[in-house]
């Protein structure tokens, strides 16, 4: 089957669109991008295809001016609005994660997105996603966090015990798995909004769910819990994307019918993970060294299975945190 995808050009990047082949599990090597370098039509003749698979736009920085460069941002905001989802390659080594830094930057100076939001007082901007070794500290005071370890994560939104969660999240790699654990699969609401049954979207839009604060985020000592709704409206965009927040292990309905839409969304979740049109598997060889992705965290869910590789590391960011309701 013959797949139209669009193409972009910028001065400061070589903007492509890259269409994921989605594996029938959620095995790695099933999924592969199908990439092309060069722009060769204009953004009017591209034709939309039916949804049947899942597709990332991918841009290429060629050196650290890019993330102060006014087209190169413009583009980054564009595809954050319209797609929610997009793969940066820098064709430089960054280390200490300086474009991604200067991006946000701009993003906030040229584009009014909120800065970062700081993890912890040492930690600042950024969150080394690592497996930390016995006997080290970790990144908040005593507490393992979940991104600390090599476990998988199932399905989940960032910060979705927060009352304002970011709007953004990008991951920086700079030490990919070299073992082929560690894939990082992320899925589009779109459709799960629409395969809710009305009654669903109706309860999981109250603010019926005990939303769990893990240990290692308790801010005030208090305060162990958030109480709040899983879906808030629609996204403003022409996605008519449902705004989502979930991280199942954290949530509680407090009624029945709370309980019955729950269900149905795991349910919907499962039968998601499975579909291309939804869900893509970004595995090693697609998010290799010097890769960033990034993400609308109301409109895309992400997981992550098992690390193999105790070396894996990524660099995260989070940014624009905003009250958890429909704009
Ligand atoms: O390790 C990954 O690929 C994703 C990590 C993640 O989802 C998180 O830290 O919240
Ligand atoms: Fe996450």
């Amino acid at each position: 089957m013959q797949h139209v995808f669009g193409h972009r050009v910028s001065t400061a990047a070589l903007y492509s669109r890259c269409r994921i082949y989605g594996s029938l599990a959620r095995d790695p090597v099933c999924a592969r991008y199908e990439c092309r370098g060069l722009a060769t039509a204009p953004a009017a003749a591209v034709k939309e295809t039916p949804n049947l698979v899942q597709t990332v736009a991918h841009l290429i920085a060629k050196d650290m001016s890019d993330a102060e460069q006014l087209r190169h941002v413009r583009a980054v905001r564009d595809r954050l609005e319209h797609d929610g989802i997009l793969k940066i390659s820098l064709r430089f080594a960054d280390d200490t994660s300086q474009y991604l830094k200067n991006l946000v930057l701009s993003l906030h100076r040229h584009h009014g997105h909120g800065l970062p939001i700081t993890h912890s007082a040492s930690q600042g901007w950024f969150w080394d996603v690592k497996p930390s070794r016995s006997g080290t500290t970790f990144q908040t005071q005593n507490h393992q966090a979940r991104s600390e370890t090599m476990a998988s994560f199932p399905w989940h939104t960032d910060c979705s015990y927060e009352p304002c969660p970011p709007r953004f999240f990008a991951l920086h790699v700079l030490h990919p798995d070299g073992y082929g654990g560690g894939t990082l699969s992320v899925m589009n609401v779109k459709r799960l909004g629409q395969l809710l049954s009305v009654n669903a979207r109706d309860a999981l839009s109250r603010p019926d769910y005990r939303i769990r604060i893990p240990t290692e985020f308790i801010k005030q000592p208090e305060q162990r819990h958030i109480v709040g709704s899983i879906l808030a409206g629609l996204h403003p965009s022409q996605s008519q994307s449902p705004i989502v927040r979930f991280r199942g292990e954290l949530v509680t309905p407090l009624n029945e019918a709370a309980a019955t839409a729950l269900a149905e969304l795991k349910r919907l979740l499962r039968e998601l993970e499975t579909q291309p049109a939804s869900t893509l598997h970004l595995a090693a060889t697609e998010m290799p060294r010097n890769s960033i992705i990034l993400l609308d965290n109301r409109r895309w869910l992400h997981a992550r299975d098992a690390v193999k590789d105790p070396a894996r590391h990524l660099r995260r960011v989070r940014w624009d945190a905003v009250p958890f309701q429909a704009c």
